[in-house]
């Protein structure tokens, strides 16, 4: 919350002094970092009747047990736990459309495909793997253009997940004897529960470098079917990008994230000293990561408008309610393509 405070403090200050920017540079989206480094969902607006089409590959490595910033062996966990998590991979589809009925406001629809897996050793030495995929839940956003002019420019952020992601992925592990149980908490794939994500942005521009700053959180409406909800999670970021030419920009930013335990409890899971994934107060953390990113735009030619873009974050801090897996690392990488309003050319 105090990092929301801090970027509302910087947002109304951009907003009440054009002053604070010295150059009356016109922002624009036309540039590569035009749009913000790829991981950054619901950076930009539009202009009316534009739409825009993006794909984003997200896979994740988590590897290894934290509690709070120390690293746990595998003993540790099985000191207290039947089951210790090792790592997980995590892969995300993402599949966005935006588009913009005024200059004012824009939508945005995103959904995704989830393929994840987990692997586990048990006290006695066993190994086994648990995996889920399908779809996960949807996003539906709008994005109200603040301040629309000038070098500085400034959109609020409201949207709401809908749980199309499912809360019922099940598995045979070697405790079940061949029944497929309900998995722990990480493997599922949605949260259940219908969502809603308030958020703030600013953007700003010069000839060759760009900034920006983004807070958002989501929290959880209500508890969901299997009678548990997920902990609420706020990110913020601060990025900087310098433009050494017309098709390429490089980027810097930070990212703060800190999400927290779940509440309630899925009475399908048995024995809680079986594994820390399936305990509610073993969920939340924070952590910060500086990701690194690169932005290809096309602005003529046969790509003419298409972006493709990655970002590689490094977690540089992490404090988790352990035992729970660290992240190792985080790629992103994406295409988007903008559409003018139907009928021009
Ligand atoms: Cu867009």
């Amino acid at each position: 919350m105090r990092m929301l405070v801090c970027l509302c403090a910087a947002a109304a200050l951009a907003a009440v002094s054009p002053t604070l920017a010295q150059a009356q540079y016109e922002w624009t989206a036309s540039r590569p970092d035009g749009h913000a480094p790829i991981g950054i969902m619901a950076d930009h607006t539009h202009e009316r009747g534009e739409f825009m089409l993006s794909y984003r590959f997200m896979r994740m490595l988590m590897d290894g047990n934290l509690d709070g910033n120390d690293e746990l062996d595998v003993s540790d966990v099985h000191e207290d736990f039947m089951v210790a998590p090792l790592d997980m991979t995590m892969t995300m589809h993402m599949a966005g459309l935006m588009y913009a009925p005024s200059d004012v406001v824009t939508l945005l629809v995103m959904t995704n495909w989830l393929d994840q897996s987990m692997n586990h050793q048990t006290r006695p030495g066993g190994m086994f793997e648990a995996a889920s995929s399908g779809l996960g839940d949807t996003s539906l956003g709008a994005l109200i253009g603040v301040r629309r002019t000038g070098p500085v420019r400034m959109h609020l952020n409201a949207a709401v997940s809908i749980p199309t992601g499912s809360i019922e992925e099940t598995g045979v592990n070697p405790m079940s004897m061949g029944r497929a149980v309900q998995m722990p908490y990480p493997m599922q794939l949605g949260s259940g529960t219908w969502d809603f994500t308030p958020g703030i942005t600013i953007l700003g521009m010069s000839e060759s470098t760009s900034w920006g700053l983004q807070g958002r959180t989501t929290v959880r409406m209500g508890e969901n079917s299997r009678g548990y909800t997920k902990g609420s999670q706020t990110d913020a970021t601060l990025w900087f990008a310098v433009k050494p030419g017309d098709r390429l920009s490089l980027s810097a930013r930070v990212l703060t994230r800190s999400w927290g335990d779940y509440s309630g409890h899925d009475s399908a899971y048995g024995n809680p000293m079986m594994a820390p994934t399936i305990r509610e107060e073993l969920r939340g953390g924070t952590r910060v990561d500086v990701p690194m990113g690169l932005n290809l735009y096309f602005p003529d030619g046969a790509l003419a408008g298409h972006r493709i873009a990655a970002e590689w974050h490094i977690p540089v801090y992490q404090n988790l309610r352990g035992p729970q897996l660290g992240t190792d690392w985080i790629l992103t990488v994406g295409w988007q393509k903008s559409f003018a309003p139907l009928g021009h050319h």
